[in-house]
């Protein structure tokens, strides 16, 4: 009996250890990459443990509190012993945090002069010797900036900077850094693939989720410091005050992040649920709603941020339906939360069914307007005139409004690129965005420089990231969907940083040091978004995606209520070739432009490929670079890009049992339905494109296994088009 107990107790214990192995292993994605795990390389530990032996910070505010909490969780895991606090300086060698109000140690240093370079948000992270003890110290002018240091000195350690001779002087360049959520008040994501949204508005505000802290956490190590939290086609009932108490309490526990709320604001709000008969701008009492709603909404939420505007578009309501314009209606909610500090940003987004080509839209609508918009507005402009493509040429809004402050709007949820299903690192996208040349005060006048206000020196600067989080455990469905996220909040407070060091730094914080799984990891990811576009609109083809999911392929789509939603529009395909003429011979979008970009995509043979079929339309024997026909290089690029998916692949196996399972499984898996959608994109759209071109598949491509009528069927009946 005594025998046998002893054997259950043995048992027991080789089962706990069991589970003591497999929890150091699995991860689950939910720490992001705010990983603290004590440091492998014994030489690092070792320089950072001698380094810090105190961490001297006096946290006299709830933000200095903050990094005070964050400060001693991330030391105490990745140097794997507690440092003690204190909140004057000892006779060892600390690291000191804080503002020259805030520390003693830090007014002594006579830091003044530097501190003025890196303004209200920024930093300085320096050596110093005091007493004959050499200290780290991590100055700001004000808490938020000592909150942001002490992230970045985080990400210092994590990355094993070498910390002899660390000296940085770090400051955002751009003011508005603002994460947009399409969510809606009954939880679903507009597309959103990592589940149901993460405000869980039936039970604010009396309980906080502490997934509310963690994400303010994740953004505030980013310096993301806005969050529009609900969707742009909003719900008027985001304005009341029930929703204005519950966003009360995110506002609340996001403040010593640094974070402000917004709201998207509904312009119909004044009838629906303001009890007015109507909405139109110009009318006093609508002016004095929005007014009253703003001081409601500033008596909650005191440093409320203001409002985002989608207005005339996609059925949205707004100004123009009363005859007013954009700026007339912009400027009524600008006016309401003037008083109080707020912004508005007002949406560029639009388009309507009589135009004859929807990349003229926006530009033709809002440059009329340039210098109407009061100082609080801001007009947020997608990168690319369409829609957030897998490839677009920049907005030619960039740089035509002098007078008009201007923001741009990334996609950091992958509506394009595959949904959280593909792997799709978006460095690459958003720096082609942001490296754009505009010409607009000669070369070198980037989209980057406009939106950071150096070009027209704008009164507010601002980015936006439509966001691609939600419920599920690790945040963003797609282990790398995280990538997509720390790399908005990094290129919005540094724009020059480079996509591939980015996602050295993420693939380290994320994963491990290991050069063999960093290499191939950061060679998977820089690789990804190319492929993509590869294997679904090469050579500058566009919008060739199934109608309502925009997952699968229908190139085919020709008969819906609007032309504009249909591939067909944005092809052109026909038997002589394809593409969209956007020169003088065509829809002239590209007059829209400066004469130095004009002239980059004015003539077919000069046209970068990659954007070829966005200006032309091209003859299919046209000869391309290679000395393909058009029709090979079009078909060669698409089978590209399974193979490219291939390589991904193969990489990703190279790093089998070199991180844990339980996320090595999880790509591997979504890399396989990878392969398999961009087979199923490849074979309909070149079946579809054949039936133009008339031209076999050349020899030496594998053959599609099936016919066009099997995948016109598929996008009915695949999985994704029936949720
Ligand atoms: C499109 C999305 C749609 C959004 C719209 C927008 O398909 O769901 O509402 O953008 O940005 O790409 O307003």
């Amino acid at each position: 009996m005594i025998l046998k107990m002893k054997r259950h107790l043995f048992l027991l214990t080789v089962f706990l250890i069991g589970l003591g192995i497999q929890q150091a292993y699995a991860d689950d994605g939910y720490r992001l990459w705010l990983r603290y795990d004590q440091i492998a390389d014994k030489a690092v530990l070792q320089q950072y443990r001698s380094a810090i032996q105190r961490i001297v910070l006096n946290d006299n505010s709830e933000t200095l509190s903050k990094a005070k909490q964050e400060i001693s969780r991330g030391l105490s895991g990745l140097l794997g012993k507690a440092i003690p606090i204190t909140t004057k300086l000892v006779n060892r060698s600390s690291l000191i945090i804080g503002t020259p109000s805030s520390s003693d140690a830090i007014a002594s240093l006579n830091l003044s002069n530097k501190l003025k370079s890196v303004g209200d948000e920024g930093f300085l992270i320096e050596r110093h010797q005091i007493n004959g003890n050499n200290h780290l110290v991590i100055a700001a002018n004000t808490d938020v900036g000592a909150l942001y240091g002490s992230f970045h000195f985080l990400r210092l350690l994590k990355t094993h900077t070498d910390l002899q001779k660390i000296s940085v002087a770090s400051a955002p360049k751009i003011q508005h850094r603002v994460l947009n959520h399409w969510d809606n008040l009954d939880r679903t994501v507009e597309r959103g693939y990592a589940g149901i949204s993460l405000w869980e508005w039936k039970t604010l505000p009396e309980y906080e989720d502490p997934r509310y802290t963690d994400y303010a956490r994740a953004n505030a190590s980013l310096g993301i410091n806005g969050t529009v939290l609900n969707n742009v086609n909003a719900d008027p009932r985001m304005l009341t005050e029930q929703y204005i108490k519950k966003a009360t309490k995110l506002a609340d526990i996001f403040r010593p992040y640094g974070i402000k709320v917004y709201f998207s604001a509904n312009f119909f709000a004044p009838e629906r649920v303001g009890g007015l008969e109507t909405s139109d701008p110009l009318d006093p009492e609508v002016q004095q709603w929005w007014k009253d709603k703003a001081d409601q909404i500033y008596k909650h939420i005191p440093d409320f941020g203001g409002f985002l505007v989608k207005a005339n578009s996609e059925g949205q309501p707004g100004p123009q339906n009363y005859g007013r314009t954009h700026a007339e209606g912009a400027n009524i909610l600008a006016e309401a939360v003037a008083p109080h500090g707020g912004i508005v940003m007002w949406r560029a987004f639009v388009y309507s069914p009589e135009q004859e080509d929807r990349f003229r839209e926006g530009y033709d609508e809002f440059v009329p307007l340039d210098g109407k918009f009061h100082d609080n507005v801001i007009l947020q402009v997608k990168n690319g005139p369409i829609d957030f493509q897998p490839r677009e040429p920049f907005h030619p809004l960039f740089g035509a409004l002098p007078e008009t402050n201007t923001m741009l709007e990334l996609q950091v949820t992958q509506e394009y690129f595959g949904f959280s299903t593909h792997l799709a690192y978006m460095g690459p996208l958003y720096k082609e965005a942001l490296e754009a040349d505009t010409y607009a005060k000669g070369e070198g006048s980037t989209v980057a420089k406009v939106i950071d206000g150096s070009l027209f020196e704008y009164e507010h600067t601002g980015i936006a990231g439509v966001a691609n989080t939600g419920r599920d455990r690790n945040w963003t469905g797609h282990p790398f969907g995280q990538s997509n996220w720390y790399l908005f909040g990094r290129l919005a407070w540094d724009h020059t940083l480079t996509a591939e060091g980015v996602a050295d730094e993420w693939i380290r914080m994320t994963f491990n040091h290991n050069p063999d799984f960093v290499e191939p990891a950061k060679e998977i990811m820089m690789m990804s978004r190319e492929a993509g576009v590869r294997y679904r609109n090469p050579l500058g083809l566009t919008h060739l995606y199934a109608q309502g999911h925009h997952y699968g392929p229908a190139p085919w789509t020709s008969d819906l209520p609007r032309p504009d939603w249909t591939a067909v529009y944005y092809h052109k395909a026909d038997s002589e070739g394809i593409g969209f003429d956007r020169t003088e011979t065509g829809s002239n979008a590209i007059e829209q432009y400066q004469p130095e970009v004009r002239e980059r995509f004015d003539e077919m043979e000069d046209t970068p490929e990659e954007y070829l079929l966005w200006f032309h339309h091209v003859p299919w024997d046209f000869e391309m670079n290679s000395g393909r026909t058009l029709w090979e290089e079009l078909v060669h690029r698409y089978y590209q890009g399974v193979e490219d998916v291939r390589v991904m692949q193969k990489k990703w196996a190279s790093v089998e049992g070199l991180i844990d399972e339980e996320r090595y499984n999880h790509v591997e898996a979504l890399l396989e339905i990878q392969e398999e959608d961009a087979i199923w994109w490849r074979n309909a759209c070149v079946l579809y494109f054949q039936t133009f071109s008339n031209q076999p598949i050349p020899n030496g491509y594998e053959k599609p296994e099936h016919s066009l009528e099997y995948y016109k069927e598929l996008e009915k009946t695949h999985h994704i088009a029936r949720f």
